[in-house]
């Protein structure tokens, strides 16, 4: 039984987070005891996400309560306040992950008190990544958000069809399916199943979620292909409120599910919504453009490369890249620590008081135990234009090796990808390069092991690290490129303007407006030997490992991102 030194009971967000930024979990906090009830402490360790003292008062409670009591009554209560700090942007998502290891530990110490039967399962739910896709973030965070909220998670992992869905639903007798996918195609494959679920007259309740999905596609296209409940879920939290709703048996289904003051263009970034208006082009039919050109003009000096065909580089200095990291896409939107309510003093105070030192120790233990691995492979290719068409050639400069066809603006400049480069009636050859580059297989496989051991905001931490790694890269590459092709003289002086495109020229990825086909990614990969990097393209045109990007590089000065529609 913990005594002596008082510690006030009323919940100050920012000071608890202040002190959680302090140092490792536990630091400072050893000494730290608390007082009142043990029902108060144990509920206030949940809300702190203080692990230091939870076994003796676990113990003294088990004197009282029964492990049930203690975790349906006490420790849920104290997640559901953690719960509500978020959504009211009170707590930032690392001390939630913090709330949810403590809760997870506790757990796992009460399960010998309880009997067999007993069970702590609010409802049960078969989550997964949906076929050929490899991203894994979204769907672990609802994981463990509904898991430490007292549900059972079937966590499938990525890449996962239909049938291994439906077999565990049927299996471990779900309340729901969740589903959850990163790219437009995911959207698509999640309809696609929703398909075979109706054909074979099956209704459990399913819940998508992902980057590319919108509200309104959920809601509008995808109703329509189940008759079973579909329901969207903008992040982990929707996703717990959508299945207490489900199991509780006050779910509508309707509208009525948009949390109140939640407006439909705020659901997910605007590029999600281009892409998926692109998208949405594409399979109705209306991608290909007008016979119209853009008035951009062909290039007067066509950069010379310093070689033709491609390079595979594994000696990127990792400390290079992480300069090229975009800390404000990091800290915000990946770790999730965000300005909320907070003072803006306090914020920046926060950030560079707080977590930048903990970003700095976390690089510095990935450079020494390498556990972020940059490879790149990129080259430089003859190509001309043909109307919407980009051709490329082999080295020999006349062979055509690859032909790409973008879509074109039906309207504003009628812009085209294709009329950034020499057209073939120009008689003149440009130069077009692709670069794809990875942090490893190692990124995702320590990821997978922080997930796997419950340090949720180690994970957190150092997967958004990986994958802005990743894009970092590919901007230091991007540099690079310019470099050798002489046009870095426009470059920003600063690093952080290069991100809002402070150079000449543009890098495309597949899959942005301008160049929408992610089937297309087969041809970079063709040009560019990609295999030799140790990245693969799944069926669904997802990059493995998820810490992987590519795209299109142009020279031409008028080039900038556009949409089509
Ligand atoms: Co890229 N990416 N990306 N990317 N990326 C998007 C998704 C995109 C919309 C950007 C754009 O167009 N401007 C676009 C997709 C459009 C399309 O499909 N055509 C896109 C693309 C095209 C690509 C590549 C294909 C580009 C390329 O290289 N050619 C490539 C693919 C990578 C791969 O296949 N492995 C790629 C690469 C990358 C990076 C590696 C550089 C990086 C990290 C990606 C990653 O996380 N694995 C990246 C990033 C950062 C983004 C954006 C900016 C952010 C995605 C993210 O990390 N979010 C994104 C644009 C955007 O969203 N504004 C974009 C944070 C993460 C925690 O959120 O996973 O969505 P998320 O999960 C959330 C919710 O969605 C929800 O809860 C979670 C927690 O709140 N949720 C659920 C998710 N599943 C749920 C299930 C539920 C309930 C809620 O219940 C079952």
């Amino acid at each position: 039984m913990s005594s002596g030194k008082q510690k006030t009971l009323v919940f100050d967000p920012l000071a608890e987070l202040l002190a959680h930024y302090a140092g490792k979990k536990g630091e400072k906090r050893e000494t730290k005891e608390r007082a009142g009830t043990v029902e108060e402490r144990l509920k206030n360790r949940i809300i702190d996400g203080e692990k230091i003292g939870l076994q003796q008062d676990l113990d003294e409670a088990l004197r009282t309560h029964s492990a049930l009591d203690i975790i349906n009554t006490i420790l849920l209560d104290g997640m559901r306040v953690v719960g509500d700090l978020f959504g009211s942007g009170q707590m930032q998502l690392p001390f939630v992950l913090q709330s949810a290891e403590v809760m997870k530990a506790a757990v796992a110490y009460l399960e010998p008190f309880m009997d067999k039967a007993e069970s702590t399962s609010k409802g049960v739910m078969v989550l997964a990544t949906v076929k050929g896709d490899v991203h894994d973030i979204g769907k672990n965070l609802v994981d463990i958000i509904l898991t430490n909220n007292g549900y059972r998670v079937i966590n499938l992992g990525i890449k996962v069809p239909i049938e291994t869905m439906l077999h565990n639903a049927e299996e471990q007798g779900a309340d729901a399916i969740g589903m959850s996918g990163l790219l437009v195609k995911s959207t698509l494959v999640m309809k696609e199943n929703l398909e075979v679920m109706n054909e074979r007259k099956i209704t459990i309740p399913v819940i998508l979620g992902g980057a590319a999905l919108t509200r309104r596609y959920v809601e509008q296209d995808l109703k329509t292909v189940y008759s079973g409940k579909v329901l969207y879920a903008n992040d982990a939290f929707d996703g717990l409120r959508l299945m207490g709703q489900i199991v509780s048996g006050t779910l509508d289904g309707g509208a009525d599910n948009v949390p109140v003051g939640e407006e439909e263009e705020s659901l997910t970034g605007t590029e999600a919504k281009i892409a998926l208006a692109q998208q949405e082009d594409e399979r109705s039919g209306t991608r290909s453009g007008p016979a119209q050109r853009s008035s951009v003009r062909p290039i007067d000096r066509i950069p010379e490369p310093p070689f033709w065909g491609s390079r595979v580089h594994d000696d990127v200095p990792l400390e290079e890249v992480f300069r090229f990291v975009n800390e404000v896409a990091l800290i915000r939107g990946q770790w999730q620590v965000r300005k909320g309510r907070m003072p803006e003093e306090e914020y920046r105070r926060l950030v560079e008081e707080k977590v930048l030192p903990e970003y700095e120790a976390l690089k510095a233990e990935i450079v020494e135990k390498k556990l972020l691995q940059p490879r790149v492979v990129y080259g430089y290719f003859p190509c001309q234009s043909e109307r919407d068409d980009l051709i490329v050639y082999r080295e020999d400069g006349t062979t055509e090796w690859v032909r790409f066809t973008f879509p074109r603006q039906k309207a504003d400049r009628f812009l085209c990808l294709s009329d950034f480069f020499a057209p073939v009636e120009s008689g003149r050859k440009d130069v077009v390069a692709f670069h794809l580059v990875t942090m490893g297989r190692v990124a995702a496989e320590h990821s997978a092991r922080l997930f796997g051991s419950n340090r949720y905001r180690d994970y957190l931490y150092f997967h958004g690290l990986s994958v802005e790694s990743a894009e970092a890269l590919a901007e230091l590459w991007h540099k690079r490129i310019r470099t050798e092709l002489g046009i870095a003289g426009k470059d920003a002086g600063e690093i952080k303007r290069l991100f809002s495109q402070g150079y000449q020229g543009a890098r495309y990825s597949f899959g942005y407006p301008a160049c929408p086909s992610l089937e297309d990614q087969t041809k970079l990969f063709t040009l560019l030997d990609a295999g030799r990097i140790d990245v693969q393209l799944t069926e669904e045109f997802s990059l493995d490992p998820e810490q992987s990007t590519n795209a299109i590089i142009v020279h031409h000065p008028d080039a900038r991102y556009f949409t089509i529609a």
